[in-house]
C-alpha cells in the first residue's frame, strides 16, 4: 500500500485555497479534500509494517502548534511540475516531522534524506505545459504570489493511503493522531 503521513488542513484553510485555485486556469488542481501537508512520504508499505507504524505513531508525543501558509512557489525547476503554497511552522513542525521519521525508521522503513520544504500542493502540471497555460500561470503568480492565509492551529496529524488513478490520486485517511499535550 502506498502511504504517507501528513497534516490535514482545517476546512477554512481548504476553502481559502480552493478560492485561490479558482483563479488558476492551468494544470490539474488538487481537489479540496486532498489538500494536505506531507510530513513523511513512505511509499509502498506492507500490512504488517503499516500496523507496526500505527503503533509507533500512537506513541509520538507532541503539542499543538501554529502553522502559516504563505507565498506561492513553483516546484520542479525550469519546467515546473507543481504549484505550492509554502508552510511555516518553525521548530514544532520540524520536531514533529523528525519524530515521525524516527518512528518510521524505528520499524525498519527506509526514508530518503531529503530537505524538508513544507508546503501544500495546489496544482500539478504536465511535463509539456502549453504556452497558453504557462502564460496563465505567470499571470496567476503575478496576481497571487504573495497569498497568505491566517495562522491555523495544528492539533492532529494523519496516516494516509494514496490511491493512484489516471485522473489523479485520491487520499484516504487510515488513522488520526491528535496532539498529546
Ligand atoms: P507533493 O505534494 O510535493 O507532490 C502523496 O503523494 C504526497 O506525498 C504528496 O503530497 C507528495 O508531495 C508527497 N511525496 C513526497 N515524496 C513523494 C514521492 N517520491 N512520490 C510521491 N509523492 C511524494
Amino acid at each position: 500500500m502506498r502511504v504517507f503521513v501528513g497534516l490535514p488542513l482545517p476546512d477554512a484553510a481548504s476553502e481559502a485555497l480552493e478560492a485561490l485555485q479558482s483563479d488558476l486556469r492551468a494544470g490539474r488542481h488538487v481537489p479540496p479534500e486532498n489538500l494536505h501537508l506531507t510530513l513523511a512520504f513512505l511509499g509502498e508499505v506492507t500490512l504488517p509494517d503499516l500496523e507496526a507504524l500505527h503503533l509507533e505513531l500512537q506513541q509520538v508525543s507532541w503539542s499543538p502548534f501554529e502553522l502559516r501558509l504563505s507565498g506561492l512557489e513553483l516546484f520542479g525547476g525550469p519546467h515546473p511540475r507543481a504549484l505550492v503554497i509554502e508552510a511555516r511552522g518553525g521548530k514544532p513542525l520540524r520536531h514533529l516531522r523528525d519524530k515521525i521519521r524516527s518512528a518510521a525508521r524505528g520499524i525498519g522503513l527506509d526514508l530518503p534524506r531529503t530537505r524538508f520544504r513544507p508546503h501544500v500542493t495546489l496544482a500539478r502540471f504536465p511535463r509539456d505545459m502549453s504556452t497558453q497555460d504557462a502564460t496563465s500561470l505567470g499571470r496567476f503568480l503575478a496576481a497571487h504570489g504573495d497569498a497568505a492565509l491566517p495562522a491555523m492551529s495544528v492539533a492532529g496529524f494523519a496516516l494516509y493511503r494514496s490511491h493512484l488513478a489516471r485522473d489523479g490520486a485520491r487520499y484516504e485517511v487510515l488513522a488520526d493522531y491528535p496532539a498529546t499535550a
